[in-house]
């Protein structure tokens, strides 16, 4: 072969690869919706606190076994504890319960049809707390930072029939340059906390699909669903197909050079989603021999002056906030069980709105809004102590919401951004969360964009009887949003009745949070401190007060159930709870629940 031809070979070969190569991270939407082996179940694992790799000795992801009795192994997955995936490792052994640091997964599996030549294979973790390295069959593939977004390697060229192994090395400890940061007021789950599987896909296939109705065509006969198909492979076919058989669709697409297809369609008799009406179609996508079918409600949400507007109809959301926790397990959520926990208790307390507080939850219970027709407020842990000038902590705020919206985009019941909690108005953090703000509404412009701010008055120092709202950073967001808790950090109750509200721009208001802290079956008078009663007092007043608002569109009161939090150590009371639940967490209702619950029956 002529030196040319050589070089040219090798680049089409090159190029050929770096399409199909392990260890690149793709993103793959709608995962429960593939081919798929399920990886849950018992992972062996190895505890390692001082991060025994880093002195070279034979890194864990490579499985050692003594190759004969002389040889020097110093750890085994072969005779090791297990614990269950997905789960938080903290609450599976008293050892863990504090433990923070790296811990080595392994899990064995077989393909049961075989290695095809004519697929291609991914791993994909549901989301795994903080930073997680994968390797699979002692090759690594990856890594990952952020403890709350999926993620997916390719592995094609590395499987076998048989005795395949992929091992997870997940670290939990807490830095200043990590999101969220080092101090956070809830529990910081560590090890692999959502679902794993294997997935098989053909050479070319679906990877992900944006898909919404058109807002333009709201109040028109033929809605228009409007979207883009994105295909990943070497060579992409000329069109794909989409079908919504109920409404009598199916149309082509082309596809771009880019594996990209993008659509218009023309609805006739189109039912929008709503609380009321959760209305999903079966949407199937088809390019090649792939096929992905999705149920998706089609609905629209903007503001218009002070009002949020839902398919064109001004809406008060009811909400309640809330952690991704199974607090029964003392556990993260991970499951629709879990999920179907929670919005149980959300739709008895007669809300239409939850705030998914302050991390992207599991997929299962934004799944699971879509059908119980809850609307959702979604957030990034952008919380305390961010570094807000360092543009490496931009890159992973960036990163880790075009996760969360590539996977949540389809969803009907996810209506609301949020891009940050509760943060002082300083240039530092207004240039990163403004540029935050550009960068989500760039990915996504079916939704809204809110932050929980402060008042004015937080920030001077100078508090008073008119709360002010003018921090900068609201010019950019949608709805003005903000957490309150005076009577319970701050003040009496009775000091509700004094206080107004001045808003310096014409945006419609979410209370974000407000509430206070009881032991559920701790009864006084309503002075006292913890006890049912003094909850109920706070939520009375306040939500008097919060009545004032001129514009208020909702709330989410903070919080639906009693969360683990190593803050609240106060013994006998707290014990590693924070108490603002409005149900303990063994699943009593508390007073204030059926005070929230009366203030929705009447709004
Ligand atoms: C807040 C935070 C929330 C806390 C809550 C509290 O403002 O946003 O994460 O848990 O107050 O209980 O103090």
């Amino acid at each position: 072969m002529s030196r040319i031809k050589y070089i040219f070979t090798f680049l089409l070969l090159w190029s050929v690869l770096a399409h199909i190569t392990n260890g690149q991270e793709v993103f793959i939407g709608n995962v429960q919706g593939r081919k798929n082996l399920c990886l849950n179940g018992k992972w062996e694992y190895v505890l390692d606190p001082y991060r025994a790799e880093q002195l070279g000795w034979i890194p864990v992801y490579q499985n050692a076994v003594p190759r004969d009795k002389t040889d020097r192994v110093e750890y085994s997955f072969n005779a090791a504890q297990t614990l269950w995936v997905p789960g938080s490792w903290n609450t599976q052994e008293p050892e863990l319960m504090y433990y923070e640091g790296n811990i080595w997964y392994r899990r064995k599996f077989d393909l049961l049809e075989g290695v095809s030549a004519h697929k291609r294979y991914f791993i994909y973790v549901g989301a795994a707390n903080y930073i997680s390295k994968v390797s699979v069959n002692g090759k690594n593939v990856g890594q990952h930072e952020g403890g709350f977004t999926p993620f997916c390697f390719e592995v094609t060229n590395l499987l076998k029939d048989k005795d395949n192994y992929v091992i997870i090395g997940v670290n939990a400890s807490r830095h200043p340059e990590n999101i969220p940061a080092e101090i956070n007021d809830w529990f910081n789950h560590g090890g692999i906390t959502r679902d794993v599987y294997l997935i098989e896909t053909p050479q070319t296939f679906i990877s992900n699909y944006f898909i919404a109705l058109d807002k333009s065509t709201l109040n028109e006969k033929t809605r228009c669903i409007t979207g883009q198909i994105q295909l990943n492979g070497t060579s992409f076919p000329k069109e794909v197909r989409i079908q919504i058989p109920e409404l009598k669709i199916e149309e082509q697409a082309i596809v771009n050079d880019e594996g990209v297809a993008k659509f218009n369609i023309e609805t006739k008799k189109l039912q929008l989603w709503s609380p009321d009406s959760p209305k999903l179609y079966q949407v199937n996508i088809m390019s090649g021999d792939d096929i992905v079918s999705d149920e998706i409600g089609f609905r629209t949400i903007e503001t218009r002056g002070k009002q949020i507007l839902l398919n064109g109809e001004p809406i008060f959301l009811k909400g309640i906030s809330l952690h991704d926790e199974n607090p029964l397990q003392r556990n993260r959520a991970n499951s629709k069980d879990d999920a179907a926990l929670v919005l149980g208790w959300a739709k008895e307390l007669g809300c239409n709105f939850l705030r998914l507080a302050h991390y992207p939850h599991q997929e299962n219970i934004v799944r699971l809004a879509d059908k119980m027709g809850f609307l959702l407020w979604e957030e990034l842990p952008l919380y305390w102590g961010i570094q807000w000038d360092n543009p490496s902590v931009l890159k992973k705020a960036k990163k880790q919401y075009k996760e969360l919206i590539e996977r949540d985009y389809n969803r009907a019941s996810s209506i609301i951004w949020s891009i940050a909690n509760e943060t002082s108005n300083i240039p530092s953090r207004n240039a990163f969360l403004g540029e935050l703000v550009n960068f989500v509404r760039s990915l996504d412009n079916t939704r809204l964009i809110s932050a929980a701010c402060k008042k004015d008055q937080e920030v001077d120092g100078h508090p008073d009887n008119v709360y002010t709202y003018n921090d900068p950073l609201i010019e950019k967001l949608d709805i003005i949003s903000f957490n309150e808790y005076l009577g319970w950090y701050g003040g009496s109750p009775a000091e509700c009745r004094d206080k107004s509200f001045k808003m310096g721009f014409e945006k419609p208001v979410i209370v974000s949070e407000f509430g206070g802290g009881a032991l559920q079956g701790l009864h006084g008078d309503s002075l006292t401190r913890w006890s049912e009663e003094f909850q109920v007092y706070i939520y009375e007043e306040s939500l008097q007060m919060f009545d004032k608002i001129e514009g208020l569109c909702g709330m989410t009161p903070w919080i639906l159930v009693d969360f683990m939090s190593p803050l609240r150590q106060l013994h006998g009371i707290q014990d590693g709870w924070n108490r603002k639940g409005l149900i303990s967490e063994k699943g009593a209702k508390k007073k204030a629940f059926y005070t929230l619950q009366e203030y929705y029956k009447r709004k």
